[in-house]
């Protein structure tokens, strides 16, 4: 099938749904994976030996097992897998031995890891995740029908259905960046520091990333911004295993100064 972009000016709209379209919305991504793995038996829509699922380790050696056996699951084994690591710990040994492809990079911060990371696959379809087992990856068929269906940035919501795993700090912190992102960019967005999204790689193959510790914020703001089909999708949001490596204060300004920064360039960009 066709590797180009599928750059869309009317799409951002997807992201401004309300709760009941995001509703109606989840009940068509049902939809929308019975209609991808009909069109993938067809051999012309991506399939999960189309998918690289990657992220950043840092002593995550309560979490990765979990974490990869549930890729390998939900994907029957055919997701390629890249971890960034900068751990101490054997978390880069249980990457190895679960057929993980690891990149050792000294701890540098989230954001230089999993650009590092996203950079790195050669498939078509990039999702990133946090190490922790936060995050579903049963979610992967949907997001991966979504791209079929036409998205370019698959971003999954974690507030929507309350986030009841969250730190309050943090989930009081995170609707506060969508509040702020929604309106230095004039759209509507509900969860910018999510850690699971689906890319065509072509996305983060054509934006410069700039951002650390508000990388996140950055890979959903940046695409949206230039018009891409950006769709956020409700997802669920576990407690972590291990240690958060996020300082909530200091991580919170940084977020909050990567959202103003990127707005305002690509607010610029647009003139
Ligand atoms: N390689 C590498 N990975 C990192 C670094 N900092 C964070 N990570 C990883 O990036 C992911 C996100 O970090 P988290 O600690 O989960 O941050 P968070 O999701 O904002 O915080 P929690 O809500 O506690 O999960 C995890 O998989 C970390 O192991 C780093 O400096 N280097
Ligand atoms: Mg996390």
């Amino acid at each position: 099938m066709s590797d180009s972009a599928h750059a869309t000016n009317g799409s951002a709209a997807s992201v401004g749904a309300d709760s009941a379209d995001k509703t109606d919305q989840t009940e068509g991504s049902d939809a929308a994976v019975g209609a991808a793995a009909d069109e993938a038996a067809r051999g012309d829509e991506y399939t999960f030996d189309d998918l690289s699922v990657v992220m950043g380790t840092y002593n995550e050696e309560e979490a990765i097992a979990t974490v990869l056996d549930d890729i390998d699951e939900v994907t029957d084994g055919k997701a390629e897998v890249v971890c960034v690591d900068g751990s101490s710990d054997r978390t880069a040994e249980i990457a190895r031995e679960h057929g993980a492809q690891v990149i050792e990079q000294e701890p540098q911060g989230y954001g230089v890891a999993v650009r590092e990371a996203i950079l790195t696959p050669d498939r078509p379809v990039v999702v990133t995740t946090d190490c922790d087992d936060t995050y579903p990856m049963e979610a992967l068929p949907e997001f991966l029908a979504e791209v079929n269906d036409g998205a370019d940035v698959v971003s999954g919501d974690r507030l929507y259905h309350g986030a009841e795993a969250m730190p309050a700090f943090n989930r009081f912190g995170n609707h506060a960046f969508a509040a702020l992102a929604s309106l230095l960019m004039g759209e509507r967005v509900h969860d910018t520091t999510t850690g699971m999204r689906a890319y065509r790689r072509e996305v983060v193959e054509e934006i410069g990333w700039t951002e650390n510790t508000g990388l996140s914020a950055e890979l959903l703001i940046r695409p949206l911004m230039r018009g891409y089909d950006v769709r956020e999708r409700p997802i669920a949001y576990a407690e972590r295993l291990g240690d958060t490596k996020l300082d909530p204060i200091g991580g919170g300004a940084a977020i909050a100064k990567s959202i103003v920064t990127v707005c305002l360039e690509e607010q610029l960009r647009r003139f």
